[in-house]
C-alpha cells in the first residue's frame, strides 16, 4: 500500500533463483558373515528440487517479489546404505500473475512467457543426485570405494515483467475522465480526482454489454507529451498497452484545462507512434468526453472538421451517461474483428543456458595456474575427496578433458600450483 492507501503496482522485479543441489551418493558395503568387506551397497542421492513458476489468475501484481528476492529449492536427500536412494526434493512452485514474462537478467533472453491459469515453466533445474558406489562396480572393481556428490542445482538471476492483459486500453491526457469511464462501465472502483496522475497504476475492469458481450478494460495512467522518453508516468505503462487489442483514446472535449482537444489527440497519437511502431498501428476508437459541459458541442464540431475521412469520434459524458451504450457496442464490435492475442501453452520457451564452458586456464601473480569453467567446477563439486578412488577418478576426468595437456602448453611443470575454486593442488608430470 502506498501513502494513499492504494495498491501499488509493481511491474518489473529482479530476483535470484537457485534450484536444489542433488543429494550425495554414498559408498557403503554389505555386511556379510565371514566377509570382511561385502559387495557395494551405497545408494544414489535424490535429485534437487526445480524452481517452477506457476500462473495464478488470482494475482495481479508482482508485489510479493519486492520483499522476497531470493528463492532456493531444497536439495535431494543423500543416498543410504542397503542400496537405498535418497528422496528427490519437491519442486518449489512459485505463483506468478498471468502475463508475467521471465527474462534471464544477464543475457536478456526470454525464459518463459506465462499467460494462462495454471501454466507452469521450469525456471532452473535441480541437480542430479550423485551416484552411490553400487553404480561404480564392475568386474575389475567389484567393491569400489567411490561415490559421487550431488550435482549443484542451476542458479540464475532473472527479471520478471508483468504486462496487463486487457482487451481494451484507455489512454489520454491526465484528468480527461479515463478512470471515471471505467468506474461507470465496470465494477472496478478506481480513484477519481481532478488533479493530474490520480491513477498511478493500471486498473482493470470487466465490462458486460447489455447484449451479453464482455471484455476487459484497462484504465491506464495519463500520458503527456514526451511520455515515450519517460516524461510523466506514462512510459512505464505504455508497455502495458502493447498487450491490449484495442486502444480507446479519451479526449476532454470541454477543454477543462484550456488545451485544444485536437492538439491533445495529435500529441497522444504521436506518443504512441514514438514509443513503438506497433502501438501506432493498433486500432483506435476516439472518444469525446465531458459532453455535458458548456462549449463541448462547439469544440466537437471543429474537432470533427479536422478529422480525416476514415476517422470518427464517439461523444459521451460519464456524468449523464449519454453515449456510453453506443460506445460499448462499438468496442465490442471492433474486438470481434481483432483476433485474440496468441496465448497458447506452446508459447513457453524454456531456454537452456548457454553451452557451458569446459575450462579456462589463467595465471596469477604468484605464478599459480587458475582453473575455472562450468564443467570442471561441476565435476569438482561432485567429487568426494575423502576416497582415493574418487581422487583418482577426478584426475582421470581432468586428463580426459585435456586439462593436463593445456596446463603443460601454458608452461606448467612438476610441482607448480594449480587452483580450482578454493582448493590448491600440485601439477604432477
Ligand atoms: N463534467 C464532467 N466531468 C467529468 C467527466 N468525466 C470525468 N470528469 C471529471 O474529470 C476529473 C478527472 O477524472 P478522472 O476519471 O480521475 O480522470 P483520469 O483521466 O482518470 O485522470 P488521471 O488518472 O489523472 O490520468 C474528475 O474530477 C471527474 O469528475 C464528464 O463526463 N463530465
Ligand atoms: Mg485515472
Amino acid at each position: 500500500m502506498n501513502e494513499w492507501g492504494e495498491k501499488m503496482f509493481v511491474d518489473k522485479v529482479s530476483i535470484y533463483v537457485k534450484a536444489g543441489d542433488g543429494g550425495n551418493g554414498i559408498a557403503a558395503f554389505r555386511r556379510e558373515k565371514y566377509v570382511p568387506k561385502g559387495g557395494p551397497a551405497g545408494g544414489d542421492g535424490g535429485n534437487g528440487g526445480d524452481i517452477v513458476f506457476k500462473v495464478d489468475e488470482g494475482l495481479s501484481t508482482l508485489m510479493d517479489f519486492r520483499y522476497n528476492r531470493h528463492f532456493k529449492a531444497d536439495r535431494g536427500e543423500n543416498g543410504m546404505s542397503k542400496g537405498k536412494h535418497g528422496k528427490n526434493a519437491d519442486p518449489y512452485s512459485i505463483p506468478v500473475p498471468p502475463g508475467t514474462t521471465v527474462y534471464d537478467e544477464d543475457t536478456k533472453e526470454i525464459i518463459a512467457d506465462l499467460v494462462t491459469h495454471n501454466q507452469e515453466a521450469i525456471i532452473v533445474k535441480g541437480g542430479r543426485g550423485g551416484r552411490g558406489n553400487i553404480r561404480f562396480a564392475n568386474p575389475r572393481n567389484p567393491a569400489p570405494n567411490l561415490s559421487e556428490n550431488g550435482e549443484p542445482g542451476e542458479e540464475r538471476n532473472i527479471s520478471l515483467e508483468l504486462k496487463v492483459i486487457a482487451d481494451v486500453g484507455l489512454v489520454g491526457f491526465p484528468s480527461v475522465g479515463k478512470s471515471t469511464l471505467l468506474s461507470v462501465v465496470s465494477a472496478a472502483r478506481p480513484k477519481i480526482a481532478d488533479y493530474h496522475f490520480t491513477t498511478l497504476a493500471p486498473n482493470l475492469g470487466v465490462v458486460d454489454t447489455s447484449d451479453g458481450r464482455s471484455f476487459v478494460m484497462a484504465d491506464l495512467p495519463g500520458l503527456i507529451e514526451g511520455a515515450h522518453e519517460g516524461v510523466g508516468l506514462g512510459y512505464q505503462f505504455l508497455r502495458h498497452i502493447e498487450r491490449t487489442r484495442l486502444i480507446v483514446h479519451i479526449i476532454d472535449m470541454a477543454s477543462t484545462e484550456g488545451r485544444d482537444p485536437y492538439e491533445d489527440y495529435q500529441t497522444i497519437k504521436e506518443e504512441l507512434l514514438a514509443y513503438d511502431g506497433d502501438l501506432g498501428s493498433k486500432k483506435q476508437i476516439i472518444v469525446a468526453n465531458k459532453m455535458d459541459m458548456p462549449d463541448a458541442e462547439e469544440h466537437l464540431k471543429s474537432f470533427k472538421e479536422k478529422l480525416e475521412e476514415n476517422e470518427s469520434v464517439y461523444p459521451i459524458s460519464t456524468i449523464t451517461k449519454e453515449g456510453i451504450t453506443a460506445l460499448l457496442y462499438e468496442i465490442a464490435d471492433e474486438l470481434e474483428k481483432i483476433p485474440k492475442l496468441e496465448v497458447e501453452e506452446e508459447t513457453v520457451i524454456i531456454q537452456t543456458k548457454d553451452k557451458e564452458e569446459a575450462f579456462v586456464i589463467t595465471r596469477e601473480d604468484d605464478g599459480a595456474f587458475v582453473l575455472t569453467g562450468d564443467k570442471i567446477e561441476r565435476l569438482f563439486k561432485m567429487t568426494n575427496f575423502d576416497s582415493d578412488e574418487a581422487v583418482q577418478r577426478f584426475a582421470r576426468q581432468m586428463r580426459q578433458m585435456g586439462i593436463d595437456q593445456a596446463l603443460r602448453e601454458k608452461g606448467a611443470s612438476d610441482g607448480d600450483i594449480v587452483r580450482l575454486l578454493n582448493y590448491e593442488f600440485e601439477f604432477i608430470e
